[in-house]
């Protein structure tokens, strides 16, 4: 062995002791290239005819990848229904009215793999949200990207277990960068996720605070841009219908790019957890790389996507294939 090889496994034991939490040998692209080598472009179609009923299936779908990874692991445990005395996942309040366009998604493209005698029972739910995801993406003009495969569909999901593990819009940076750390991601990390927020729409309850009454002597929040403060209290007055949801990107909604990023620059962070991004100073230098450089976005938007994949990925005993996605086997 020569010492370059040497220095590599070195490395890589002392990588493994550093961070055992977020080594997921399980993973790798191409992992269903013997049961089912067609799987991507099986998905793939059936997110593109699902887009094509509706552009909701963005947002419905990354959304619920999101929602996934940070409540037990990227194991499809939140497309699970509640049942007799069960209340799962997704009936907790704080699902934050995921989009039932995502679990459709999900639901249509197993269906699709199903139908290939090869693949039939052998491609998890949780994969094909991880795919679904990235097709997503890539439709509205995000990057594409190889996707990590291997995970296991997770065997139990409680409204319980989303307490704590989801972050809500009126966090600071501190509070972000603890609940993102407790699932091994990084600022950098977190900053690059929230461009998601570039697409999708938000319930005017989730933001009513900043644009009433945040405070005696300032009733708008001061962070936020004037016209833009002025643009949504037009659109979501306080008697507003508790249904009506607005572009969270003003400026381009159907588009996965960058302009998130730009958008704080101008005070047009829709949640006080994206515009902090930009008023604390830990952050701001990246949110201002991001804005500058449309490619460097996207290859770190990459990174950040495939790391998210792997938290809490179930193998072996901890996870099996699920025949129907909303149900245990
Ligand atoms: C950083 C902390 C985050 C907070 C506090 C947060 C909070 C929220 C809130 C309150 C909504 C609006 C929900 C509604 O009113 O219906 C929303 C929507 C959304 N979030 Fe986040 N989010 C965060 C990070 C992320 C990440 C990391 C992703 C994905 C990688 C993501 C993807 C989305 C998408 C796509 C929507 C639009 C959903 C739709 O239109 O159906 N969010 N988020
Ligand atoms: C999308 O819809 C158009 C008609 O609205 C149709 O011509 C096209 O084939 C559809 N594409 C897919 C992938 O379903
Ligand atoms: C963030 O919020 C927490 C909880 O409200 C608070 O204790 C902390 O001081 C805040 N940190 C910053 C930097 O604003
Ligand atoms: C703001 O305060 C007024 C007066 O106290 C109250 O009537 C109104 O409901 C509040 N609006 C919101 C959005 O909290
Ligand atoms: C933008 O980022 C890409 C990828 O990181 C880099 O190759 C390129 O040089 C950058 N462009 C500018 C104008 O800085
Ligand atoms: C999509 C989905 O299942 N949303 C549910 C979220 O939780 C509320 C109750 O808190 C349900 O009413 C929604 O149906």
């Amino acid at each position: 062995m020569g010492r370059f090889n040497l220095i590599v496994v070195l490395s890589l034991g002392l990588s493994l002791c550093l961070f055992p939490n977020t080594i997921s040998a399980a993973l790798r692209k191409n992992y269903y290239a013997n049961v089912c080598p067609n799987v991507e472009n099986i998905v793939r179609d059936a997110v593109r005819k699902k887009f094509n009923q509706t552009f909701v299936t963005v947002p419905a779908t990354i959304r619920l990848f999101f929602h996934d990874c940070f409540v037990q692991g990227c194991d499809a445990s939140v497309i699970i229904a509640s049942s007799g005395s069960n209340t799962a996942e997704k009936d907790h309040p704080d699902n934050l009215s995921l989009a039932g366009d995502g679990f459709d998604t999900v639901i249509k493209a197993k269906a699709a793999v199903d139908a290939v005698p090869s693949c039939k029972n052998k491609v998890s739910c949780a994969d094909i949200l991880a795919m679904a995801t990235r097709d997503a993406i890539a439709l509205s003009g995000g990057p594409s990207y190889a996707v990590e495969l291997g995970r296991l569909d997770g065997l139990s999901s409680t409204a319980a277990s989303v307490n704590g593990k989801l972050p809500a819009p009126t966090f600071n940076l501190t509070q972000l960068n603890t609940l993102f750390a407790a699932n091994g991601l990084s600022q950098n990390d977190m900053i690059a996720l929230s461009a998601a927020h570039t697409v999708g729409f938000s319930h005017c309850s989730r933001f009513a605070d900043r644009i009433y009454n945040f405070s005696r002597q300032n009733p708008v929040d001061p962070t936020l841009n004037k016209a833009y403060a002025t643009q949504l209290q037009s659109d979501c007055p306080t008697d507003v219908d508790p249904r009506i949801a607005i572009n969270m990107d003003p400026n381009t909604p159907n588009t996965f790019d960058n302009m998130y990023f730009k958008n704080l620059q101008q005070g047009m962070g829709l949640f006080t957890s994206d515009q902090v991004l930009f008023t604390d100073t830990r952050s701001r230098p990246f949110v201002n790389r991001l804005a500058r450089n449309a490619t460097d976005f996207q290859k770190v938007f990459v990174n950040a996507m495939t790391r998210l994949g792997r938290v809490g990925v179930k193998t072996g005993k901890n996870g099996n294939i699920r025949i129907d996605c909303g149900s245990f086997n």
